[in-house]
């Protein structure tokens, strides 16, 4: 593959950004948003909130009261779940977002 073919896939460039997931191990929805940052490359830090405690507290305070998983962040803004994750990617406002270098 030629460098210019290689840079014109999402999945062949880095995001500065930094993604964060709160999930819970056995959520499709959770699996659904990994798997679309999977796709574009991206990496991203996972928090399992399976049992609660101070991390499911501290995802609900920074997604404004919501508590289902996953809650998306970048940058520390927050995306909301899997379906505002795809919308946003649908809009081509996702990759502005994850400042691909
Ligand atoms: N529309 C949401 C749905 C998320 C959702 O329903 N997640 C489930 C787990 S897969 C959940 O948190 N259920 C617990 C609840 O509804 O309180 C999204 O796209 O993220």
């Amino acid at each position: 593959m030629s460098a210019t073919a290689a840079s014109s896939t999402a999945a062949a460039r880095t995001p500065a950004a930094r993604v964060e997931i709160y999930t819970t191990p056995w959520c499709g929805y959770c699996a659904r948003a990994k798997a679309l940052l999977a796709r574009k490359g991206v990496a991203f830090e996972e928090i399992d909130v399976e049992l609660g405690g101070p991390r499911k507290a501290e995802m609900i305070k920074r997604a404004g009261g919501r508590s289902t998983v996953p809650q998306i962040f970048i940058d520390g803004r927050h995306i909301g779940g899997s379906d505002d994750l795809h919308a946003l990617e649908a809009k081509g406002g996702l990759d502005p977002l994850l400042r691909y270098a």
